[in-house]
């Protein structure tokens, strides 16, 4: 839920700078056309459509010699994570309640970052297959999509660590990962000298969900003043989602993927949140968008198409004839 007739400020983040396989700069467009503000205007939201930020071509940055792409595209990243973050910030010091469009997951640096300046200690809840919570040490692959937890932790490149100049954006013990399948060794092991809470799909199995998100939601609200859901697409299975970047099996289900947006919506207030790397170029015709329209609704507390079905037969009293 968000708080009661907080406008809710939509921007657009058409960044792929962090990642190798592209076409998750056209994000926002697809969300945009799977009816993201028809949703808000059906929920009743009053809403702001702020636009795109302005990002550089991944394609012109390409062009570069080898050895100056990977600092230009950086510097790329931590220039609109600044841009971001101020916008975030301000939209934040307004009472509203800002919706990132991502945008490769590097896009989660700068709304952190906003958000944790305008409102104080913050709580994050990263729904993820991984955990991007690695460090340029520990990175397998150097794409900054797969570090911005650890960023906002206060870990890795001081450009983006020190976006709006304060560091770090997060504690370790206000920060739950939930939905992981993929992460690198070196980087569970920088989770677990963290201290970040990680429930693995083998933790949602084994301990179940409902269990998973009273700890998670607990974990978050304690102590903290503001709480920020980050939502990567690839947290879904491949066959549900294909439309992201990296498309695995084994990934969460309709009906569990419901469940965590659908419980954090009802119990959470939240501060703001993000839609992250959706990629219509690996999509079946936008059905990933809209389904993450769908859960967008359910992280802001709405009962919504499918979602809402399912959660009035779920409702309904049960009474054996
Ligand atoms: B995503 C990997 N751990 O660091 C790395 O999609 C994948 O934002 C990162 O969750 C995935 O390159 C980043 C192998
Ligand atoms: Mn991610
Ligand atoms: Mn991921
Ligand atoms: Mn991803």
């Amino acid at each position: 839920m968000i708080a009661k007739g907080s406008t809710v400020n939509v921007v657009g983040v058409p960044l792929d700078l962090g990642v190798s396989k592209l076409g998750v700069d056209m994000g926002p467009t697809a969300l945009r056309y799977a009816g993201i503000f028809e949703a808000l205007e059906h929920a009743g939201f009053p809403y702001l459509d702020e636009g795109d930020l302005d990002v550089a071509n991944n394609f012109a940055l390409d062009r570069l010699p080898p050895e100056r792409r990977g600092t230009a595209k950086r510097a790329e990243i931590a220039r609109v994570a600044e841009n971001l973050g101020r916008h975030v910030h301000e939209a934040a010091m307004r009472g509203e309640t800002p919706l990132v469009l991502g945008g490769d997951h590097s896009t989660a640096i700068g709304a952190i970052a906003g958000l944790a300046k305008a409102r104080g200690r913050l709580g994050v809840i990263w729904i993820d297959a991984h955990a991007d919570a690695n460090t340029p040490q520990t990175s397998p692959s150097g794409n900054i999509h797969g570090m911005p937890l650890a960023i906002s932790l206060g870990h890795g490149y001081p450009d983006l660590v020190n976006c709006l100049g304060f560091a770090p954006k997060v504690r370790p013990e206000d920060v739950v990962i939930i939905g992981a399948k993929d992460v690198d060794p070196d980087e569970m092991a920088f989770v677990r000298e963290q201290g970040v809470a990680l429930y693995s799909t083998f933790d949602l199995e084994h301990l179940g969900l409902s269990r998973v998100m009273d700890e998670a939601i607990a974990r978050v609200a304690q102590g903290t003043d503001a709480v920020y859901v980050s939502f990567d697409a690839d947290v879904m299975d491949m066959h549900l989602a294909p439309g992201t970047g990296i498309m695995t099996r084994g990934g969460l289900t309709y009906r569990e993927i419901t469940y965590v947006c659908r419980t954090i919506g009802e119990r959470l207030p939240l501060a703001g949140l993000d839609i992250i790397e959706v990629n219509p170029l690996m999509d079946k015709r936008n059905s990933t968008a809209e389904l993450c329209v769908e859960l967008a609704m359910a992280l802001l507390g709405v009962k919504w198409t499918d979602y809402e079905r399912n959660y009035l037969t779920a409702n309904l009293p049960c009474t054996p004839t």
